[in-house]
């Protein structure tokens, strides 16, 4: 596909046109039961909220084994991988300072630190729910720091679902203020309550300094009900030959918990995951002194950025696209890609 197909796509695609879901929202009676849930929980105590589903998602992540670079390269989804990883790039790009400490929210199997490293950080706190992902991380940093090219940056790894417990928990990281929070491909799992989804915006908040920022990728809601609203009204599953969504039910769209189960060829099997209705999202990290400053579809940062030199350059180092040749990305990866936002929110007050 070339980068005018991708041009055309997306301007049929505009974001713009998406806006159904985040405007209608909710119906009126589950708006308001919504609005009263929100007051009467700003004073909720946060405690422990883990639920069965967050053990299905850790076990998802537990089984997923680390196949290394070279493996990686014979996925049949490569082009899509390399392209998310490039809009996350783009994202830390536009957003991390050097010499910036981090807190990596669900940071994986550290499929970031690459990222850190060019990003020319100070300090990377990652923390995961599946403790064999962090395993994974521990081993990747090591590589990194033990290379011919040393990371340049101190890092450390804790198993914690942060959705569902205080960071506070975490001894060394107590009291430590971060300039910037990451919540990669993540937050969904957090919509499944609205306790996880306010623990998720309390450990974001109360770890950042003022004036830092919060940046993240999460699956457009919006998108993804427009297009489950295109279908029959009883079907309740769609996708293309490389993902597909599944949905329980289409009748009501409750702001937490309405689960769908998202399949991506060779990168997730069958997982759980909650629509993020965005205004209600961003309603609450108000609540938590966080202000929204940035928020697109990965097919509109690409068309954004592919010209701006570096970046145009990473398209090519990470083999998005090769030099003379039009990009590889089929169709079908590059619909996938178009299930997802980034997002950066800037700490105004604590
Ligand atoms: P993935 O984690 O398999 O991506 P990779 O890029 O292969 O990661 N997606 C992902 N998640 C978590 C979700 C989710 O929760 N919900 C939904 N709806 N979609 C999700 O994920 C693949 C795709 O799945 C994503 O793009 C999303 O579309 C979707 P990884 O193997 O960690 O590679 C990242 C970087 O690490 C690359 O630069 C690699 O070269 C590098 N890398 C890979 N292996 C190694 C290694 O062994 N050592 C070192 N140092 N680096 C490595």
């Amino acid at each position: 596909m070339s980068s005018r197909d991708f041009e055309n796509q997306s301007s049929k695609r505009k974001y713009e046109e998406n806006k159904d879901f985040e405007n209608q929202s909710l119906n009126q009676g589950l708006k308001r039961k919504h609005e009263a849930n929100l007051d009467s929980n700003k004073s909720i105590k946060v405690t422990k909220t883990s639920t069965p589903n967050s053990r299905i998602v850790a076990d998802h992540y537990n089984k997923k084994p680390d196949v290394g670079v070279e493996k990686r390269n014979e996925s049949t989804i490569l082009f899509l991988k390399n392209f998310n990883n490039w809009i996350k790039s783009v994202i830390i790009g536009k957003h991390v300072e050097p010499n910036s400490d981090i807190l990596d929210m669900g940071c994986g199997k550290g499929g970031d630190l690459l990222k850190w490293k060019a990003a020319k950080i100070s300090t990377l706190v990652g923390l995961d729910l599946s403790d064999v992902s962090i395993e994974d991380a521990k081993k990747r940093w090591e590589n990194i720091r033990g290379g011919k090219h040393p990371a340049g940056f101190h890092a450390e790894f804790h198993v914690l679902d942060c959705f569902s417990n205080p960071i506070t928990s975490i001894a060394s990281i107590k009291n430590k203020l971060f300039d910037v929070v990451s919540m990669q491909f993540c937050l969904h799992y957090s919509f499944e309550t609205e306790n996880k989804a306010r623990m998720a915006l309390k450990n974001a908040s109360s770890n950042l300094k003022e004036g830092g920022l919060f940046i993240g990728t999460v699956t457009d809601a919006n998108w993804i009900v427009k297009k489950l609203k295109t279908l029959d009204p009883k079907a309740l599953e769609f996708g293309n030959s490389i993902y597909s969504i599944v949905f329980e039910q289409k009748h009501e769209f409750p702001t937490f918990g309405h689960k769908y189960r998202f399949n991506l060829e060779d990168a997730i099997n069958d997982c759980p995951e909650y629509l993020v209705h965005f205004p209600t999202f961003e309603k609450m990290a108000r609540e938590y002194g966080l202000e929204l400053i940035y928020k697109k579809r990965f097919h509109d940062i690409y068309n954004e950025s592919k010209e701006d030199l570096q970046y145009r350059e990473l398209l090519y180092k990470m083999s998005v696209i090769k030099r003379k040749e039009p990009i590889e990305m089929s169709d079908a990866e590059w619909e996938a890609a178009g299930i997802y936002i980034g997002f950066a929110f800037k700490k105004v007050r604590t």
